[in-house]
């Protein structure tokens, strides 16, 4: 059990019980530190630079800042309430730009050391916004888990007023070290410059840019190391525009401490053939190497990520803009020495690598089936992908308003979820046969529609019947965005 006073910094051991009775509400609850006023004028003082100002200069992204000093602390740091529940310590830690303390800053049903996690770009502020509003409307704001935004470049003064103000718990904002998000010294960047400019990245989904590729290396080899993240075990990662479409009724967090789940999420699928050309090679180098193949376990999830006991990678990965992992997992050595591997190989730059594949090949490789977890009772969208509890009970307790039939694990084409769901033995949802079904009768239906609407149209011209050959081989890049009532596996 861990309690934390202002003054104390101790290493909590791995997740307690809860916490203790004293930590309650009445006791907990007192003014905040900073009023609005205050924390704009305390803002001010940073020094709130726009973008273009801070590309101006040699790539410090500290560079103007209040946090441009040795220490690369703010010193215009807010105190921390006595009594203050979590790992925290008192002094703000290198690259911290500002942190938000509430006076709601504890729950005694919180575990301790966990957070909501966010790299965001300043021009994102109302995209991110709206995923702040949601989740603290269906979880958050009844747990104030603290928040953590990161960013390249130091975050405006609207950025911090207005996220802080939305989210219920302690809000921190931290800055990524330039040598986190800039060219290691290996890397030919004529050579990634020309990858960049090619045609064959044109046509692919952020080929051409390099702030993405920036980006999927931080996010797969950097992040759990920012000195923020010394102070939590896990994480939850929340990207901008991302919505929850019921009440979180268990909190994820606790499920993760108490059956020691290392990662956990919710929609699995198939990356860009394109931007992982070499990646399953150059991984096998590593994972095939006889001593670290003795150190792997002798059941993982080898099966999730290929269809032939490993000669080839089926493209299916976790969907990393969805994460609640235990930043044990990437501290690992085995993880450590992997992605660092993979980062001499170039591939971050020379094709376009994407955290999610990255992250999904160790956690797969490196975990046993039972340590990684799909939240069927979560529901989430982003972009073209969203999951819903197959589980009626669950959807009225919930207050859901997703569609079942439209979940991403029975609707979609690519299978992922479902391959994941098989090569885990991890129990489906209470009503996952029903909607299967339900879906299954509807593609039956409309394949039956369409052979008859053939057969009348060769009546109607008098021609005779050619069947053609059908090819049901599909490049992955032709599978994005073909969510509900797609293919199933029957
Ligand atoms: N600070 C910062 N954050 C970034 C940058 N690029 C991306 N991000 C963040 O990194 C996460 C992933 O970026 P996205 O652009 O959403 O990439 P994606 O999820 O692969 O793409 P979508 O499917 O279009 O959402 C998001 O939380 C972004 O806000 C960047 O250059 N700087
Ligand atoms: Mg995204």
């Amino acid at each position: 059990m861990v309690v934390l006073t202002s003054h104390e910094q101790v290493t909590p051991t791995a997740f307690p019980e809860r916490l203790p009775e004293h930590h309650d509400s009445e006791k907990i609850n007192r003014e905040p530190r900073l009023t609005v006023e205050e924390l704009r004028a305390e803002l001010e003082k940073l020094g709130d630079r726009s973008d273009d100002e801070a590309d101006e200069d040699t790539g410090n992204p500290l560079h103007g800042t209040i946090l441009d000093n040795e220490k690369k602390t703010n010193p215009n740091k807010a105190p921390l309430p006595e009594g203050y529940v979590g790992g925290m310590t008192e002094d703000y830690r290198p690259y911290e730009q500002y942190r938000v303390v509430k006076k709601t800053y504890g729950n005694s049903l919180k575990i301790p050391r966990a957070t909501l996690f966010t790299l965001v770009r300043n021009e994102e502020l109302y995209d991110i916004l709206v995923s702040i509003e949601r989740l603290e409307n269906r979880f958050n704001g009844k747990m104030n888990y603290d928040w953590i935004f990161m960013n390249d470049k130091p975050f405006s003064t609207e950025f911090i007023e207005l996220t802080s103000s939305m989210v219920s718990g302690t809000a921190r904002y931290g800055i990524v070290p330039y040598e986190h998000w800039s060219y290691p010294e290996w890397i030919d960047q004529n050579k990634a410059q020309a990858v960049r400019e090619s045609v064959k990245f044109s046509r692919v989904l952020y080929g051409s840019s390099e702030s993405y590729r920036h980006m999927c290396r931080y996010n797969s080899k950097f992040f759990y190391h920012h000195p923020i993240m010394d102070d939590y075990d896990l994480y939850w990662r929340v990207e901008p525009n991302v919505d929850f479409m019921c009440d979180i009724l268990e909190d994820p967090f606790r499920y993760m401490a108490d059956t020691g789940t290392q990662y956990g999420f919710t929609i699995a699928f198939q990356e860009f053939y394109t931007t992982v050309e070499t990646l399953w090679k150059t991984s096998m180098v590593y994972f095939g190497n006889s001593t670290i193949k003795e150190q792997l376990p002798t059941r993982n999830l080898l099966d999730f990520i290929s269809d032939d006991n490993g000669r080839s990678y089926n493209m299916c990965h976790f969907w990393s803009n969805f994460e609640i992992a235990n930043l044990t997992l990437w501290r690992d050595p085995m993880y450590e020495n992997f992605v660092d591997h993979l980062d001499h190989a170039g591939g971050f730059f020379y094709e376009r690598w994407g955290d999610a594949p990255v992250h999904s090949i160790g956690a797969s490789m490196i975990l046993r089936p039972e340590q990684v977890h799909v939240f069927g009772n979560i529901a989430y969208k982003h972009t073209v992908a969203g999951t819903c509890p197959l589980d009626d009970d669950l959807f009225k307790r919930a207050r859901c308003t997703c569609n079942p039939r439209g979940d991403w694990t029975i609707s979609s084409v690519q299978h992922c979820n479902l391959k994941f769901l098989r090569a885990s033995k991890q129990q489906k949802m209470k009503d996952f046969n029903k909607y299967f079904n339900i879906l299954r009768q509807v593609k039956l239906k409309k394949n039956e529609g369409k052979k008859r609407n053939t057969m009348q149209g060769h009546k109607a011209t008098g021609s005779s019947l050619i069947v053609t050959k059908q090819t049901n081989r599909v490049h992955p890049q032709n599978l994005v965005g073909e969510g509900a009532g797609g293919g199933l596996i029957v």
